[in-house]
């Protein structure tokens, strides 16, 4: 059975990009057809200015959140990043074979530390080795598969790269793993700026569909989404990335094909309206199971407790080996 490996960051409220973009396969698809893990990435979440508190209160949120959207722990290990310390000590090797110029080189690097630096806070030297950590976390479990939205894609190639490396020149220890993005809603986009992800480090908030938004909220906020000059709905990424981008969430939520969606409609304010419907009730289960989990935090714990665990011991092994190859001595 393959296995598959993916997480997600608590660094703010998770967003309907999160959920099209990758939960929803992991719940629907992933958990059913592979040994699959998900992990609460906690320590990514330091790598840019954070408030301990929050951080720890969306490390739960984030773990209910994907129980609710249908992960079951009798199918899949659900645990946070920070309870296993293989991750950490197996990023330290990994950095030992990566190279400063291909870290500098991740765009995901480059865009945050010009974020950072723009709101006048110090760049951490954690955000350049963070996709390290991310290699860590995927190569610790000999994963086959990383399931992923599309601005993850470069990470995965680094895992990539770093496991073919480490095994050249200590022999054959990691699996080389590849990255699974969805062929719908691999990126999501900002409602109101459609050239930008939608990211739930969003400073307003506007354009992002937040998972635990009242349906009214949600409903304002596909409503007022920016659409382009034109008035025809057709469905064109480059010249008409607004529309684009409601037709993609629409097909998304749907099942349908967004180019067949954009025949049917005559005007951006019905294609809005169905838009704003469809998420709506995507997300209905998903906040009623989460109002429920809520209600007995100790069930949550309990999985996260027994997914550390398991993680653990199916992690050890693979992070020893690499120990015992790149030549450190064996603690007695
Ligand atoms: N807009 C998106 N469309 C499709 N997939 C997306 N993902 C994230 N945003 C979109 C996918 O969700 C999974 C978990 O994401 P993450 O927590 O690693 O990253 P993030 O949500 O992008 O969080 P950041 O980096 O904390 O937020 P920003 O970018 O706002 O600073 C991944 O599989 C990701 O591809």
């Amino acid at each position: 059975m393959k296995r598959v490996f993916s997480g997600i960051q608590p660094t703010g409220h998770l967003t309907l990009g999160n959920y099209l973009g990758a939960m929803r396969r992991w719940a629907e698809v992933d958990q059913y057809r592979a040994d699959a893990l998900f992990c609460v990435v906690d320590l990514h979440a330091l790598t840019v200015e954070h408030d301990p508190a929050r951080v720890r209160r969306l490390s739960r949120q984030a773990a209910t959140l994907l129980l609710a959207s249908g992960l079951d722990p009798e199918r899949c290990t659900l645990f946070v990043q920070s309870h296993v310390d293989e991750h950490t000590r197996l990023s330290y090797l990994l950095e030992c074979v990566a190279a400063d110029g291909e870290m500098r080189r991740m765009i995901q690097y480059r865009e945050k530390s010009e974020r950072e630096a723009a709101r006048g806070r110090s760049v951490r030297l954690s955000l350049l080795t963070y996709p390290v950590l991310m290699a860590a976390d995927i190569l610790a479990y000999g994963t086959d598969e990383v399931p992923v939205g599309e601005d993850q894609a470069q990470h995965v190639e680094l895992a990539r790269n770093l496991a073919a490396r480490f095994n050249q020149r200590y022999g054959s220890t990691f699996t080389v793993p590849r990255a699974a993005v969805p062929k719908v809603a691999a990126r999501v986009m900002n409602l109101q700026t459609p050239t930008s992800k939608m990211g739930k480090s969003d400073a307003s908030g506007l354009g992002v569909v937040y998972l635990l938004d009242e349906p009214d909220v949600v409903r304002k906020k596909v409503l007022r989404a920016v659409t382009d000059s034109g008035r025809d709905v057709v469905y064109d990424r480059v010249e008409r990335p607004g529309v684009a981008n409601l037709l993609d969430i629409l097909a998304a939520c749907t099942g349908g094909d967004p180019e067949a969606l954009s025949t049917g409609y005559a005007s951006y304010g019905a294609l809005k309206k169905d838009t704003a419907e469809a998420v709506v009730e995507v997300l209905r289960p998903l906040q009623q199971r989460h109002r429920e989990l809520c209600a007995d935090p100790g069930a949550v714990d309990a999985v996260l407790r027994a997914g550390a665990e398991r993680a653990r011991s199916m992690a050890r092994p693979t992070v020893d080996a690499a120990y015992r190859a790149i030549g450190l001595l064996p603690a007695f």
